[in-house]
């Protein structure tokens, strides 16, 4: 089933329109952005990964340090103990590393369509030992005049979420990290449901449970608790391996609708829904059986890793949905939904 409506000028962003963040690496893709209104426009938060120079029979990644000073690693190829069977993750003597590494960018567009960046807007950067390896895929939540900016923090020691707060986009307050190793794909409610705050997101578990989306309870968005997955991978399924929730939950009259991504043991990203209570959004009252989206343009099929639609950020006006979405995590592009649409493949 396929029930977006893809943007006739798909791909809206390619790496060629971003100059890299430091001269000597190269934008290598652009990837699932956060989506936000200000100012009277529509902004993208994207994830800009970029990979050094590479030569013949080498390959070479980038680290942060500490300081946030760029740093190279160099393995030969042909090293038995170096292993780039996924292009994304590679791996060197049980060590793994990035093949790119990853910042925030702002864009803004007056249509929604048509993107450019705005220098006075900084870039967001890895700053600090839990961010050595890169920020990626950053949810974007408004509460009043607050911006919340849960994104992926990777390092040696791990993946976690971390979480930044703005009102101006000029001024960021870092929280730290508020949910530990391994977990990513964090997405805000964006109102309190009795008198606590509620997040979507996904620890990751290797032997005992798996990558399997959970919630949890915040008094003040930095302090989680009270913790119950609600949505686990699916034998035999199109999210048989993987399962992560997208951006902040849309509050419909049946229920919050959340477009969460699933993928199969393939690494083909598809997107379907979740329908939560409103009063109690531990309790899953639909699920997508089929996805609602699948990658099935030439831009989702073949790029830097293909077969991948992935979004995490959107924007919602009535029955409409705009979705902004990464495809073949190379590519950003967007998709129009209607909620009512949606909710009729749940059976609403
Ligand atoms: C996965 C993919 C990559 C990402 C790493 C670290 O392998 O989502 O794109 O860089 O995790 O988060």
């Amino acid at each position: 089933m396929n029930i977006a409506r893809r943007f006739t000028q798909n791909p809206i962003l390619t790496p060629d329109i971003i100059t890299p963040s430091v001269a000597t690496m190269k934008i290598a893709c652009l990837l699932n952005p956060g989506v936000f209104r200000f100012q009277g426009k529509v902004w993208l938060l994207l994830r800009v990964a970029e990979m050094p120079e590479q030569t013949e029979g080498k390959t070479t990644l980038p680290i942060y340090s500490k300081q946030g000073h760029l740093a190279l690693v160099t393995f030969n190829n042909d090293d038995p103990k170096f292993d780039d069977s996924d292009k994304r993750v590679l791996g060197y003597d049980g060590d793994y590393y990035l093949s790119t590494i990853s910042h925030l960018r702002l864009v803004s567009s007056e249509d929604g369509i048509h993107f450019s960046e705005d220098k006075s807007y900084p870039a967001l950067l890895p700053l600090g030992g839990q961010e050595s390896f890169g920020i990626e895929d950053c949810r974007v939540s408004q509460i009043e005049n607050t911006y919340y900016l849960t994104y992926t923090q990777v390092s040696a020691t791990g993946v976690g979420v971390g979480l930044i707060t703005t009102t101006d986009w000029k001024n960021f307050h870092r929280k730290g990290m508020i949910l530990p190793a391994h977990n990513k794909d964090c997405a805000l409610f964006e109102e309190k449901i009795g008198d606590k705050y509620y997040a979507l997101h996904r620890p990751s578990s290797p032997t005992i449970g798996g990558n399997y989306i959970w919630i949890g309870q915040s008094p003040d968005m930095e302090h989680w608790g009270h913790h119950q997955c609600i949505a686990t991978t699916r034998k035999g399924y199109w999210d048989s391996a993987r399962v992560g929730a997208g951006a902040s939950p849309i509050k419909t009259e049946d229920g919050w609708l959340e477009i969460y991504h699933g993928a199969n043991e393939d690494h083909r990203y598809c997107l379907g829904a979740l329908l939560l209570d409103l009063e109690d959004p531990s309790i899953v009252i639909a699920r997508s059986e089929e996805p609602i989206m699948e990658p099935t343009a030439e831009y989702e099929k073949t790029g830097f890793f293909g077969n991948v639609v992935f979004t995490n950020g959107h924007l919602v006006e009535g029955d409409k949905v705009t979705l902004y979405y990464g495809a073949s995590d190379e590519v950003i592009c967007g998709a129009i939904l209607s909620i009512r649409e949606v909710l009729k493949t749940l059976g609403k």
